[in-house]
């Protein structure tokens, strides 16, 4: 994997946007330069049944037209119909071992907290990490406790071959601080999808982040 898809890492789904057109705040962001894309469309007010497939299919061609990477969060099965680039599990879903085997030379991401998932997750064959929260985050209503970046700077200093991606929190203010602790890029899905200016955003934080 080209570890500089992990640059800026755009997550969304529909209950992420407020009352935005989701399709136009993606085409927004795609415009404005994002290096990848995940579906995350879960919690309330997501789509269900024959709406979330056609839905995530307009997603992926929205993708497809900027030659950007569509990666699915958690729903292997979803990846599969509609041969995504890619799926990213955390540790309560499908076992990353598995998702390997079933998605051969596709990208895979995997969630990590702790030393030992880092470890579980390059033995699974993960081809990046996501480490967070970093920072206090709204958009995952599981999340952790903020980690703030010690623990992404001992992964990335004990891994210096493993694509890494910050998430949680990340905002213009502090994405510098993110790629300064050594993260491959930054996943936000707030200070992206809720801004009122998206594409503008977007081409700020790349800046930041390049
Ligand atoms: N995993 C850890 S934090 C998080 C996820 C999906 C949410 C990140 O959202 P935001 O709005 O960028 O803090
Ligand atoms: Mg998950």
């Amino acid at each position: 994997m080209n570890r500089n898809i992990l640059n800026l890492y755009f997550i969304m789904g529909s209950q992420n946007c407020g009352n935005a057109d989701p399709l136009h705040v993606l085409e927004s962001a795609l415009k404005g330069g994002i290096s990848c894309f995940q579906f995350r469309e879960k919690g309330e007010g997501a789509r269900q049944g024959e709406d979330y497939i056609k839905y995530a299919r307009s997603c992926q061609n929205l993708c497809k037209k900027y030659g950007v990477p569509f990666i699915v969060n958690d729903d292997v099965r979803l990846a599969e119909e509609l041969q995504a680039d890619g799926v990213h599990v955390g540790q309560d879903d499908e076992l990353a071992q598995h998702v390997r085997v079933r998605m051969p030379g596709k990208i895979l991401g995997v969630s990590v907290h702790t030393s030992e998932e880092v470890v579980s997750a390059i033995q699974a064959g993960a081809d990046y990490i996501g480490v967070g929260p970093i920072y206090e985050t709204k958009s995952k209503a599981d999340a952790k406790p903020a980690a703030g970046l010690s623990f992404l700077t001992k992964i990335v200093t004990e891994y210096p071959e493993l694509p890494i991606v910050g998430i949680g929190g990340i905002t213009i203010e502090n994405a510098k601080r993110v790629i300064e602790a050594g993260a491959d890029g930054v996943s936000i899905i707030s200070a992206i999808s809720q801004a009122e200016d998206v594409q503008g955003t977007v081409k700020q934080l790349l800046n930041i982040v390049k």
